[in-house]
């Protein structure tokens, strides 16, 4: 079911894959880092405006470089058994992340995973876990049905009102994001080409957590240098290459009155 979900869609989510209790500490640890100051700093967020409130709760990048909690949720044996029943084998683990998105946090603009890791050959994959309910209020993740088997498209200016990360993926008629709902410890699965992004936490008082992971499948022999050191699903570091930026990158034409995507010579400016 899993598996069917994933290959028809490019995306799957598994309910209940981690316990009440379990998503009460991972909340509970985070926090302390964040109130502690001693987390991995995100360098995307705006500083100077100490209103914001991506400012007052940053992003957390890639925590388990540095603390062993992050460490063994990336490949904890429930991700790596549902990793393997859609990709066919063990990835490598690349990132984690955690996004607070507290109450009036602008969300991020419509984007592909493999913009940024460019996981070659394969793809990348994500697990993005809920720690909070999250709804069209709080601003949950929405995916674009249709784009999973998209090339790396090309990217337009994102709107820095209701957007923190700069580029956008645009859409044609036809296509439209789609809000996916989900418990705490919910986790969906998605691939690197699935267009996905969030709109802003527009609650007043409901945070809308969110610990994320990323792999790239265990064919690939590079991804971007950004994503090393590369780890084996029991936490080792092993070797593979860095992928380069630029290239072509996949443009909306219209055939037949139906868009599609063809690459095209416009280079890509940003990794
Ligand atoms: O959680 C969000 O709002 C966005 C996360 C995302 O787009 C990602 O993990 O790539």
């Amino acid at each position: 079911m899993l598996a069917v979900d994933y290959q028809r869609d490019g995306y799957a989510i598994v309910r209940g894959m981690f316990a009440a209790d379990e998503v009460a500490f991972y909340i509970r640890h985070y926090t302390d880092m964040l109130e502690r100051g001693d987390y991995p700093a995100d360098l995307l967020q705006n500083e100077a405006d100490h209103d914001d409130p991506l400012v007052q709760y940053p992003r957390m990048l890639q925590m388990h470089r540095v603390e062993s909690v992050s460490m063994d949720w990336l490949i904890d044996l429930r991700i790596r058994r549902a990793l393997n029943a859609l990709l066919g084998a063990d990835p490598y683990a690349v990132q984690t992340m955690i996004y607070f998105k507290a109450p009036g946090s602008r969300g991020q603009a419509l984007h592909q995973d493999q913009f940024y890791l460019r996981a070659k050959p394969g793809t990348c994959m994500a697990a993005w876990m809920a720690l909070d309910p999250c709804d069209e209020e709080n601003g949950c993740l929405r995916v674009v049905p249709g784009t999973q088997d998209l090339p790396v498209m090309c990217t337009e200016a994102a709107d820095y009102d209701v957007s923190f990360s700069d580029v956008e993926v645009p859409l044609p008629e036809g296509y439209a994001p789609v809000p996916v709902l989900l418990e705490p410890g919910d986790v969906l699965f998605f691939n690197g080409s699935l267009v996905h992004g969030s709109l802003p936490n527009r609650s007043t008082d409901r945070f809308r957590r969110a610990l994320i992971g990323h792999y790239v499948s265990a064919d690939a022999t590079e991804v971007t240098k950004g994503y090393h050191p590369v780890y084996n699903m029991d936490g080792e570091v092993v070797e593979i290459g860095a992928a380069e930026g630029g290239g072509l990158c996949g443009q909306w034409v219209n055939r037949d009155g139906s868009p599609v995507a063809e690459l095209s010579e416009t280079p890509l400016t940003k990794l």
